[in-house]
C-alpha cells in the first residue's frame, strides 16, 4: 500500500478504534473530522474539515490509497442533518476517492437500513436475504449510501465495500447487543478485511463479531478475510440477570433494528 488511508469522522466512536488499530496493521492513518483531535499519534495526519464539503475531500484524498468513510451524525436525527451527514458526504467520499484515482473505499453502512427486517426465530440472515427495510431517516441513508457505493463501483470499476455495522461499542450493554455487538478489535479487523480484499467490488457484508447469539451470516464478511475473535456471550450472564430473555414479542427484539423501529423514533422536523 502507498498513501494514508484517509478516515472521516475519525474523531468518532469507531474511527478513535481505528486510528489505534490500523496503524498496528500497517495503515497510515489521515484523519478527518470536523473537530480537531486532540490526541494526535505518532504519524497520523490530520484536516478538520466537513466530509459534506465537496472541495475539501478532493484536497483530502489527494495521494491517499483509500477511503474509509465513518463521518456523520450516529443514529436518527432531522432530515437536513441526516441527508447532509450521511447522503451528501458519501456522494464526496467517492466523488473525492474517484478523481484522487483512490479504488478502494470503505463506507460505515448500518444494519439500520434493513431495522424493519424481522428478527430470525432460527438461523442467520444472509446479506441477500435483508434488501432495504429502513427503519429511519437515518436507516434510510445507509440504503441511499449502499446505492452510490453501487454506482460507483459499476461505473468507475471502484471497489467499494458497505458494512451494515451492528453495535460497535466497547462492549454489550443491552440485550440485543448479544446478537449485534461488533467489539473494538473486531471492528478493526473488519475494516483491514476490507481496505485488503482482492478485487471485492460491489459489496455489502454485516458487522458484527463471531456472537454465539448472532442472527447475522458472516459468510460474506468471512470470504473478504474477516476473522472476528470476540462473542458477546461473555457478558450474556449479567444482561440476562439485570433484563431477563429477550421476548420476541417485544417489539425492540422482534425487528432486527431494536429501538429504532418504535414510535419514539418516528420522523422528526
Ligand atoms: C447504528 O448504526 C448507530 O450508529 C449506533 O449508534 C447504534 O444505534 C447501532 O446502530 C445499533 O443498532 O446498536
Amino acid at each position: 500500500m502507498s498513501g494514508p488511508v484517509l478516515v472521516t469522522g475519525a474523531a468518532g466512536r469507531i474511527g478513535t478504534v481505528l486510528r489505534g488499530g490500523l496503524p498496528e496493521r500497517g495503515w497510515a492513518v489521515r484523519c478527518l473530522d470536523v473537530v480537531p483531535i486532540v490526541d494526535t499519534r505518532p504519524g497520523e495526519e490530520q484536516v478538520v474539515a466537513d466530509a459534506a464539503d465537496l472541495a475539501a475531500m478532493v484536497d483530502a484524498a489527494a495521494g491517499a490509497s483509500a477511503v474509509v468513510h465513518l463521518a456523520g451524525h450516529s443514529g436518527e436525527s432531522t432530515w437536513p442533518v441526516i441527508s447532509r451527514s450521511h447522503i451528501e458526504s458519501t456522494y464526496c467520499a467517492l466523488e473525492a476517492a474517484r478523481r484522487a484515482g483512490i479504488d478502494r473505499v470503505v463506507l460505515a453502512s448500518s444494519n439500520h437500513a434493513t431495522g424493519f427486517t424481522p428478527r430470525p426465530a432460527s438461523g442467520l440472515l444472509r446479506e441477500a436475504d435483508a434488501p432495504p427495510r429502513p427503519d429511519t431517516y437515518y436507516g434510510a441513508a445507509k440504503v441511499a449510501m449502499e446505492a452510490l457505493a453501487s454506482l460507483y463501483a459499476d461505473r468507475y470499476g471502484m471497489d467499494v465495500v458497505c458494512l451494515r455495522i451492528g453495535s460497535a461499542f466497547p462492549e454489550p450493554t443491552a440485550l440485543r447487543h448479544l446478537s449485534t455487538w461488533l467489539s473494538p478489535a473486531d471492528s478493526v479487523a473488519l475494516v483491514d478485511a476490507a481496505l485488503t480484499a482482492p478485487a471485492p467490488g460491489f459489496a455489502v457484508v454485516w458487522g458484527v463479531s463471531a456472537n454465539t447469539r448472532n442472527w447475522w451470516d458472516l459468510s460474506a464478511a468471512r470470504a473478504l478475510g474477516y476473522e472476528p475473535q470476540d462473542d458477546a456471550e461473555v457478558y450474556a450472564e449479567a444482561l440476562i440477570e439485570a433484563y431477563g430473555e429477550p421476548d420476541l414479542a417485544d417489539p425492540v427484539h422482534a425487528r432486527v433494528g431494536g429501538d429504532y423501529v418504535l414510535p419514539s423514533f418516528d420522523a422528526q422536523e
